[in-house]
């Protein structure tokens, strides 16, 4: 009988550390995504373009903001739960550049130095693309 008991007793240990292992190698639950990554044209001319539209979306919530003159794509690595894909196209047009869901207003495109006008076919004499 005592026997017994004691067969039981080891049962049950191993019982508990076999349900304690399966809670610990269950894996993280899944997370909320952090990092985002979207693509799209930006209209822009130069170096100047460049740093404008780069530096527009240098705000909470981006990770990263790469925009290649030549190819005129624009590459933002950003956190989801912080902004909207329309925010990161507003944020640009609101330094006067356009992108496929927000066109800028007039009045801050004026305000581009004239090489930067894209619109016109602007092109800069400092940059050779
Ligand atoms: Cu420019």
């Amino acid at each position: 009988m005592k026997n017994q008991l004691k067969k039981s007793l080891y049962i049950y240990i191993f019982l508990g550390a076999s349900l304690l292992n399966i809670a610990f190698t269950s894996g993280p639950k899944p997370k909320p995504i952090k990092k985002s990554e979207i693509a799209f044209q930006v209209e822009g001319t130069c170096t100047m373009c460049k740093d404008r539209i780069e530096q527009s979306l240098d705000k909470k919530g981006v990770y990263k903001a790469i925009y290649d003159v030549k190819s005129k794509l624009l590459t933002v690595t950003f956190d989801p739960r912080k902004l909207e894909e329309i925010q990161i196209h507003n944020m640009v047009a609101m330094v006067g550049h356009d992108t496929p869901l927000v066109t800028a207003s007039e009045v801050v495109y004026q305000s581009l130095p004239d090489c930067c006008r894209y619109r016109e076919g602007g092109k800069c004499e400092h940059d050779d693309f």
